[in-house]
């Protein structure tokens, strides 16, 4: 493991120990909406083909950094790698997202999978060593998995489809299927988040994309007891328990007590719940990471610097925020407005800072 930086405001706030201003990053900084993703993207002729290229990987972690003065690199990679090592086929349709060609519906192909063999995403450990290398201490790296259950969703699905029927026909018709696709899942993320670490993810971030489609009780069968042993498992293994996990749960604003007490250190919230809300529910039991409505980022930068300040002033005075939107940033995004939003929350932010 390489050496760990632990003094960065980033850190220190998923500490709530006092900082100087709010940190910032933002959910798929490395995208669409930056023209010099889209031209290393061509260069490496695929979206697989750029995930694939450890170097190409590095230099799209950080073309979000060299633009803006963010508080944190996430490493350019995807969830559905995992699934992707598992021999499902992964390619990216222009237009339609993630599809697989083999996705997994009955008893003898789950039956089959494992978890898959580190060297499988040795590319996203080398990607992950450059990018240490290179950002030399600067700002602290994250890397990240998607949630066993928002994994199967794809899986079993074979793309992206609104309401994922064919997952939740299978989790009313065959809820043992689907304990056992989770199970494996829920190792294989954890495998994968152990092996990020070992090569030098600085904090790692669950994305429970698809959570917020299950109801109350669903949710807590499906998708936190599984998000619960990946974080339990990563607390007690020596070389894992010091790193700090955000988990973030799309639509899951209901369950915000419960996401608090899976040990994790800081809980994402999307746009449906205010800060306020949400930190009067969790206390100081976790940091809180939100919570911008991406689409603001399409308005202008009046309108910009009015919602920063609107979710400053929702999370109030003290440490323990860092400044994120509720989901990822759109392709559509002009670029300026990112300038808008990183200075209005470095400038905004001071003032809930002096004690
Ligand atoms: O055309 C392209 O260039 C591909 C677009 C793209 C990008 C930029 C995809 C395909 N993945 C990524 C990178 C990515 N994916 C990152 C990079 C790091 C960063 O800068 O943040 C991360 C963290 C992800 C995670 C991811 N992939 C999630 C969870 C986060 C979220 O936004 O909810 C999910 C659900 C995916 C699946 C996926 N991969 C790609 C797309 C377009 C999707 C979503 C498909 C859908 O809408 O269901």
């Amino acid at each position: 493991m390489q050496n760990m930086q632990t003094d960065h405001r980033l850190l220190k706030t998923i500490r709530h120990e006092p900082v100087d201003r709010t940190p910032i990053w933002i959910m798929r900084q490395a995208g669409r909406y930056l023209p010099e993703y889209r031209a290393t993207r061509a260069k490496a002729g695929s979206f697989i083909n750029l995930c694939k290229t450890p170097e190409l990987a590095c230099e799209v972690t950080l073309q979000p950094l060299i633009r803006y003065p963010l508080d944190a690199a996430i490493i350019f990679s995807d969830i559905l790698t995992i699934p992707d090592a598992m021999g499902l086929g992964l390619s990216m349709q222009e237009g339609q997202g993630p599809v697989f060609a083999h996705p997994v519906r009955d008893d003898r192909t789950i039956a089959r999978l494992t978890v898959p063999d580190p060297a499988q995403l040795n590319y996203v450990y080398a990607a992950i060593r450059l990018v240490r290398q290179e950002l030399a201490g600067k700002v602290p790296l994250i890397g990240f998995c998607g949630s066993p259950w928002t994994l199967a969703a794809y899986m079993v699905e074979g793309k992206s489809q609104p309401g994922f029927p064919i997952i939740q026909k299978m989790r009313q018709d065959q809820p043992a299927l689907l304990h056992q696709l989770l199970k494996v899942l829920a190792q294989a993320v954890t495998a994968h988040l152990l092996e990020q670490i070992r090569a030098g993810a600085e904090v790692v971030m669950l994305f429970d994309t698809w959570g917020g489609m299950l109801a109350g009780e669903d949710y807590m069968l499906c998708s936190l007891p599984y998000l619960q042993q990946i974080i339990t498992d990563l607390k007690t293994h020596a070389e894992t328990a010091a790193v700090p996990v955000i988990l973030f749960t799309k639509g899951g604003h209901g369950w915000l007590e419960e996401i608090a007490m899976t040990g994790c250190d800081m809980v994402g919230v999307d746009w449906e719940i205010s800060l306020a809300a949400a930190r009067a529910r969790i206390g100081q039991r976790t940091a809180l990471q939100g919570n911008l409505h991406p689409a603001c980022l399409l308005t202008t930068p009046a309108t910009i610097r009015a919602e920063v300040a609107q979710v400053l002033a929702s999370y109030g005075q003290g440490s323990g925020h860092v400044f994120n939107l509720g989901h990822g940033i759109t392709p559509d995004v002009p670029p300026d407005h990112v300038t808008v939003l990183v200075e209005a929350v470095h400038e905004l932010s001071q003032p809930y800072h002096q004690c």
